[in-house]
């Protein structure tokens, strides 16, 4: 992995364990990256146990599936193919690497606005460093369009959630309770656009977006001249992952995921995430 981004010296994995994201660019064979679609389409056509519309009946209306079990076997698959591991391990600098989960969001309409700014540590019970998902769009993306990270954030304080119920609130907290509240990043950069850190890439189909879960990230709105995204999301974890629960009284959305739940079950705080309840790729 030599590839970096235009005009940084650093190597990938530098810039994705500094700022939190970075870009392979083509790293996806064309077989592999149609074997994503294929994904990508089973489980839109198979929907899971949360699949979400989130801001249903507005003009942000757009659909996210998670951790679907119809859509297990065909990821357990994918994720086999040896380009997955190889590019983990060079981000994470781990030896062993295990998949966790997928994620597919469906964005379709030039009004569809963002994927409101969270970090996925605050909907999964993700502990440790050595995390990164691997986001796949099969659209050309202008940076505008795509994937946003606050720098540096997966180095930070974990946030409550956002509900994702209220696209004119983003912010509004998902547990309530002891963790940081979520600070509404749109609105601020609003007032001014250089209140955060913030970097987003360009991408093409065959081009893996690296992005660490503890990230402050979001989607992008679509536009006028991108009016369709679809993107599938691979999540993988290294040496150092282990169960770190929610905040007590949690109202998480993954409280409905038997899937989830299952692998997590019976976990203690702190314990082991490498172990056979997961994919072990490496
Ligand atoms: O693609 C998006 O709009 C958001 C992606 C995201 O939040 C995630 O993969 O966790």
């Amino acid at each position: 992995m030599n590839q970096t981004a235009n005009g940084d010296s650093r190597t990938p994995g530098e810039a994705f364990r500094e700022d939190g994201i970075t870009r392979l660019k083509g790293v996806l064979e064309p077989d592999v990256l149609a074997r994503c679609r294929e994904a990508f389409d089973w489980s839109l056509a198979h929907p899971g146990t949360i699949t979400k519309t989130i801001f249903p009946g507005t003009e942000h209306e757009h659909w996210a599936d998670n951790v679907n079990p119809s859509a297990r076997d065909i990821c357990h698959k994918l994720v086999r193919a040896p380009v997955f591991a190889d590019v983990v391990a060079d981000m994470l600098d781990t030896r062993h690497v295990w998949y966790s989960a997928e994620e597919i969001f469906f964005k379709q309409g030039s009004k569809v606005g963002r994927t409101p700014w969270h970090q996925d540590t605050s909907y999964a019970p993700y502990g440790g460093t050595q995390w990164c998902n691997l986001w796949i769009s099969f659209e050309s993306l202008a940076a505008r369009n795509g994937l946003e990270v606050v720098k540096g954030s997966h180095h930070g304080p974990q946030y409550d959630g956002s509900s994702y119920d209220d696209p004119d609130d983003p912010a509004r907290p998902l547990h309530g309770g002891e963790w940081t509240p979520l600070p509404d990043i749109e609105r601020e950069r609003r007032a001014d656009p250089d209140a955060w850190p913030i970097i987003a890439y360009p991408s093409e189909p065959g081009d893996l977006i690296v992005f660490h879960p503890h990230s402050l990230h979001g989607g992008a709105p679509l536009s006028e001249d991108c009016p369709i995204r679809h993107t599938l999301v691979l999540r993988f974890f290294g040496n150092d992952a282990v169960y770190r629960p929610f905040p007590p009284g949690s109202q998480s959305i993954w409280d409905d995921n038997s899937v989830i739940r299952d692998e997590f079950a019976g976990l203690e705080p702190g314990e082991t995430l490498c172990c056979d309840r997961f994919l072990q790729l490496r």
